[in-house]
């Protein structure tokens, strides 16, 4: 588990405008929602899967190797949907620090600075 190269994926989206309140947390079925988006977005020909030249046009050339290692779970070279979902499911879990199926705004941050659990 790499939460760093998760934390990549996540802050190569693109930044929302600073919320003028705490949107509050963020459930399980909200994080997969903005997976599934940010997955599309990335996935540039739609074959449903991200290829190395997608994942470097999203994230940068240099890390794919590291997200390569951390999602590819069947080593095929390219990630599905479901490698990605899987991998951002688990991150979740782990920085649940209270396992109440919601990320509260620090739990968010801690899991983005790559330690969050
Ligand atoms: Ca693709
Ligand atoms: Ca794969």
């Amino acid at each position: 588990m790499t939460p760093f190269v998760l934390a990549a994926l996540l802050a190569a989206a693109p930044a929302p405008p600073p919320p003028a309140e705490d949107p509050g947390p963020m459930t399980r079925a909200e994080m997969e929602a903005t997976n599934k988006a940010r997955f599309e977005e990335m996935d540039a020909d739609r074959d449903g899967f991200l290829s190395g030249a997608e994942m470097a046009a999203a994230i940068g050339p240099a890390k794919v190797a590291a997200t390569l290692a951390a999602l590819d779970a069947d080593r095929d070279g390219k990630v599905s949907a479901a490698e990605l979902s899987r991998q951002m499911l688990l991150a979740f879990d782990s920085a649940d620090a209270d396992h109440d199926g919601t990320l509260t705004l620090a739990e968010r941050a801690a899991m983005r600075r790559g330690n969050g659990r």
